[in-house]
């Protein structure tokens, strides 16, 4: 596993680079779920892949960018799939973008993901890393990620980072989120999920969601490059991850590019979704 995280540490100083000097412009290929990549989501991908095939430890590897799996060890024991640059079109508009990576066993499911770590390129670099028992944040800091905080979870927080868009909400959906700006929660939402979910856990809680919409029943996030990682963490912080009813890490994953609602918070919110869905099946 150290080695897994000294090749994120790597590919993270690289793709620091590649943010602050690439180019934002669109490529000519779309990825499987027919978004069109830019140029950054390329070279990003390309600097994940080239550190993970020196690890003997991997055994597969899967990017959001790619249509399959890459095999790389058949005698390796963890499995990656990642987001080499999530929020990517914020770039050209500066605002902070990040990469995510969930390490399985066996197989690409939920039950299977074993840690989880994420980056966030903002006006700092951080690194946070989630092994099921606590949550640990480093800051790139003269070329070294140091050691910086430990992230729990308060019960109950003050933020709301409400996704998708408004027009396809379901009307259980609307009132929920009508409710908690009633009770005084403030909203937060930049469109790039790794910096907001970063956000709700350092300020000690609230709610993202990204539910079932009109448009999108099964919602717009990857199970397993976005969701699963991110529900690891916030469980791994002492929040929860369901997707309206039950925890996603227990979603069986039919495809590697299944997407799914998704809804992360403190346990006192996540009880409030749990209640404002229970009759909405
Ligand atoms: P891009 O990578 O296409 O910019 O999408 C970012 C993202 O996957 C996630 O980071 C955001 O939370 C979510 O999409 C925003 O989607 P909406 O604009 O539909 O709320």
């Amino acid at each position: 596993m150290t080695e897994i995280i000294e090749a994120i540490k790597r590919a993270s100083i690289e793709i620091k680079s590649i943010i602050e000097e690439g180019d934002t412009s669109k490529s000519d290929n779309q990825n499987s779920t027919g978004d069109t990549q830019l140029k950054l989501d390329i070279a990003s991908d390309i600097v994940i892949e080239n550190e993970f095939k020196k690890i003997s430890s991997v055994k597969q590897i899967v990017s959001e960018e790619q249509e399959n799996i890459v095999d790389i060890n058949k005698d390796g024991k963890y499995l990656i799939a990642y987001d080499p640059l999530d929020g990517s079109s914020l770039v050209d508009v500066n605002l902070s973008v990040g990469s995510i990576y969930g390490i399985y066993e066996n197989d690409f499911t939920g039950t299977n993901i074993i840690a989880s770590v994420y980056v966030v390129f903002g006006p700092r670099v951080e690194m946070v890393i989630a092994d099921g028992k606590s949550v640990k944040m480093y800051r790139l800091q003269k070329g070294e990620f140091n050691y910086i905080q430990d992230i729990k979870l308060n019960e109950k927080g003050k933020l709301k980072a409400p996704g998708s868009t408004q027009a396809c909400w379901l009307p259980h959906h609307k009132e929920m989120v009508d409710k908690f700006f009633k009770d005084g929660y403030r909203l937060r939402y930049s469109g790039g999920m790794v910096p907001d979910l970063h956000q709700i856990l350092l300020k000690g809680g609230g709610l993202f969601s990204y539910p079932s919409t009109t448009d999108l029943p099964k919602g717009k996030l990857r199970q397993l490059f976005e969701v699963f990682p991110f529900a690891f963490t916030y469980e791994s912080a002492g929040g929860q991850a369901i997707d309206g009813f039950k925890r996603v890490l227990e979603i069986p994953t039919t495809h590697i590019h299944d997407t799914s609602p998704c809804f992360f918070g403190s346990n006192e919110e996540i009880n409030i979704v749990k209640e404002a869905y229970k009759h909405n099946v």
